[in-house]
């Protein structure tokens, strides 16, 4: 028989209680404010909801009825300095964060509400109604509110998908010097998804001052905590990663403020992140107004029996016993926010002349302009405005011939020297001479607080460097070790930093840098294959450069760097080792913004490339002797492709041909093509042709591999076949 030695988890796992003494020591001005609160963050979802019921919320509606005493409690101690963010079912938050920021000495119940409450109140209910004078300007609506200035950084529609990017704000707070927090919301579906789990692995193993606050209400839609998981104890979550947890009951407004002081204080000593679990109910159905009974999912007396739990009850109780304000007083701070949610309402809306009496519709001036739906999806370039621009025909500096690899290290090297807000991350970037590759070569020993080595969770540190870029004090260089790591980082890539610019209104910077490699020919196989220019480009908020020579990778990482846009940085494996022309000493231009580069003229077909198919294309063109333009397109997304080049070489040549390297599925040259046809129809002579590699990822067989993927003999093979088909069309 072996010896089992019991082991326990090293953070503490707590419940707190109030007690007697605990309601008998409150400062009375903290209960007036936790009571405001309450109150105001009910009042505002009644309404919300009666306009849902009305039909006037265009989407879900998912009120905190029943839970705000999580979002009093745990937003109360914090300071205006402290940030948070949460997720769809957000309202309470978002306001309760707001009325901190407002009243950073608290509200008192019996005063009346001040002007900016007022306003906050008719901008957060507009945003949710998608009116131009909401907080996003209508853009985010319910399930994205932001308000930057507050430290609300922005409710989240994806489930846990906020929890990422509140890391970032932390990891800003803490290497800024300061002892501010973040505190991220999110439910008791949200703690089986893996972005709060590696989140929370993340956040620990970095010692971030982040919150990881979870409202377990009980249900995620109808699926209840005990059918999605074995350990319902949610707060144990923390223990598998070393965070200090705490329980408490959410019905219990204190209960959460008491332990929310206890997490600041371990978070504001530099100790590292923390879990609370607080146990709530929303008394409504997931969205709308009606009771979750409707639906069947839980019994009328389940929730009858919560009801009597409710928060703002207990409040109004444990203060009336300790003679801090009579039942007339709560009744008349009641009437004050409903008059102030009335006056908000009809600030919004009037009687729908087409409708029954009694119909309200939104005041039809105050919609967003439809004009304005796709005005920032990126920035407006001003940031580029006065850069230093060269190209290597016209560079006055030494030049060198040099390998690609050495000079991918000098450039960052050279802005981390420079610039003390450049922070690189990714798995192994701070070992093996650089990463697997070489490209952060040096970086750790100079940079050794702003190289980080990462664990693998592309999902959480990508999303950690969306947040950190949103908070705008440092500037992220995230690498991926591969492309394909894309799909499992999708949420953070895709619909966090993608759309965070224009789904918040439009007007925030995320200034990310996204590095990786295209490693096809190095017999990685079908996982590790990609070219993910293709993806890219057809999602909305990135811009991409792919570029062929050292000199161009220099000056278009420095553009990359100094746009306020998420930007994605293509390599390939094939040109790290190849020497091309290169600065010996000065890093510090950018390639013009939105400008290729025309490698060869020719009349016969415009050839449109990138990356390490610019010299295969040039390759195939000596082969074969057809006078083709080539084009290095280095800007591939669509707001910062060079129309103007391609235009003149197509009316030129009135034939295309793009080359790429990927497989024709995810491929690049798909919208590409789409887009070249409907703008040049007229001046082509054939269909858009293109080369790019087969269905099937390449294959770890050198031959299948090789099969699948387009180099030289494929690009010899597609300009043949353009000149077979001129004019046949
Ligand atoms: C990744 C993801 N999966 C599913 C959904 C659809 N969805 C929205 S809310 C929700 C339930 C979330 O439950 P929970 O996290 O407990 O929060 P609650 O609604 O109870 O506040 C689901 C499944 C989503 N928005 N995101």
């Amino acid at each position: 028989m072996s010896d089992h030695i019991a082991l326990v988890p090293a953070s503490n796992w707590v419940e707190l209680r109030t007690t007697d003494a605990d309601w008998a020591a409150a400062d009375p001005a903290v209960l007036g404010t936790l009571l405001t609160h309450a109150h105001l963050i009910r009042a505002f979802e009644e309404v919300v909801l009666e306009l849902a019921m009305d039909g006037l919320v265009h989407g879900p509606a998912h009120s905190a009825i029943g839970q705000e005493g999580g979002a009093a409690g745990s937003i109360v101690p914090l300071t205006a300095a402290d940030q948070v963010n949460g997720s769809h079912r957000g309202h309470h938050q978002f306001l309760a964060k707001a009325l901190g920021y407002l009243t950073p000495n608290g509200i008192d119940p019996q005063a009346e509400l001040t002007p900016e409450i007022d306003t906050l109140l008719q901008r957060t209910l507009a945003e949710i109604l998608g009116l131009a004078q909401g907080f996003c300007s209508g853009r985010g609506g319910s399930m994205h509110l932001r308000w930057e200035e507050a430290g609300a950084l922005g409710t989240n529609a994806i489930v846990g998908g906020g929890v990422p990017l509140a890391a970032g704000a932390a990891w800003a707070h803490k290497h800024a010097g300061t002892d501010a927090v973040a505190v991220s919301y999110f439910g008791d579906g949200a703690v089986n998804i893996g972005s709060v789990l590696e989140t929370m692995n993340l956040a620990a193993a970095w010692k971030l001052p982040l919150c990881f606050f979870i409202e377990n209400n009980g249900y995620a839609v109808s699926t209840t905590v005990n059918e999605a998981t074995a350990e319902p104890r949610l707060s144990a979550r923390g223990l598998a990663f070393n965070i200090p947890s705490w329980k408490v009951d959410g019905m219990d407004p204190l209960a959460v403020y008491l332990a929310m002081n206890e997490a600041l204080a371990h978070m504001r000593a530099g100790k590292g992140p923390t879990v609370i679990e607080a146990d709530v109910y929303r008394f409504f159905h997931q969205n709308g107004g009606f009771p979750g009974s409707a639906f069947g999912y839980r019994t009328r007396e389940e929730e009858q029996s919560w009801r009597t739990r409710d928060p703002l009850e207990l409040l109004g109780t444990k203060m009336q016993q300790r003679g801090l304000i009579d039942a007339a007083g709560i009744l008349a701070l009641r009437n004050r926010i409903k008059a102030s949610m009335a006056k908000a309402v009809a600030a919004l809306t009037e009687a729908d002349p087409n409708g029954k009496a009694g119909k309200k519709r939104i005041r039809p001036e105050l919609w967003p302009s439809p004009d304005f739906r796709n005005v920032g999806v990126r920035g407006d370039l001003s940031e580029l405005n006065g850069a230093r621009t060269e190209e290597q025909a016209s560079f006055s500096g030494k030049l060198d011939t040099r390998k690609f690899i050495d000079v991918v290290a000098d450039v960052m090297d050279r802005r981390m020297s420079v610039d003390p807000s450049v922070v690189v991350m990714g798995e192994d970037v701070h070992r093996l001479k650089g990463g697997t590759n070489g490209a952060t070569r040096g970086l750790k020993d100079k940079f050794p607080d702003r190289t980080l080595g990462t664990p693998i969770s592309e999902n959480a540190f990508v999303g950690l460097g969306g947040g950190m870029a949103m908070d705008g004090r440092f500037k992220p260089v995230v690498e991926f070790m591969y492309p394909d790591f894309m799909w499992v980082a999708a949420d953070q890539v895709f619909n966090q930093i993608g759309k965070a610019r224009h789904m918040f209104g439009g007007d925030i910077e995320v200034p990310l840098v996204l590095r990786t490699k295209v490693a096809m020919g190095t017999g990685y196989g079908s996982q590790h294959s990609m070219d993910p220019a293709g993806i890219f480009a057809t999602s909305p908020g990135w811009r991409i450069v792919a570029p062929s020579t050292p000199f161009d990778y220099v000056g278009l990482m420095n553009a990359a760097l100094a746009l306020k846009d998420p930007v994605l940085v293509i390599e390939h494996v094939d040109l790290y080792n190849a020497s091309g022309i290169a600065p010996v000493e000065d890093f510090d231009y950018q390639i013009p913004f939105g400008k290729a580069a025309v490698r060869r003229a020719g009349a016969e077909v415009t050839v449109l490339t990138y990356l390490s198919m610019v010299a295969h294309t040039l390759e195939a063109v000596e082969q074969t002797g057809i006078d083709a333009e080539v084009v290095d397109l280095r800007w591939l997304d669509r707001a910062s492709i060079d129309w103007d080049t391609i235009e003149a070489s197509i009316k030129k040549t009135n034939n295309v041909l793009i080359v790429e390297q990927g497989s024709i599925g995810t491929s690049y040259g798909g919208w590409l093509a789409d887009e070249i046809q409907r703008r040049y129809f007229d001046w082509l002579d054939q269909p858009v042709q293109r080369v790019s590699g087969s269905e099937a990822s390449p294959s770890i067989s050198k031959v299948l591999e090789r099969a699948a993927a387009a180099r030289t003999e494929e690009v010899v093979e597609g300009l043949k076949q353009v000149m077979r088909d001129k004019g046949a069309a």
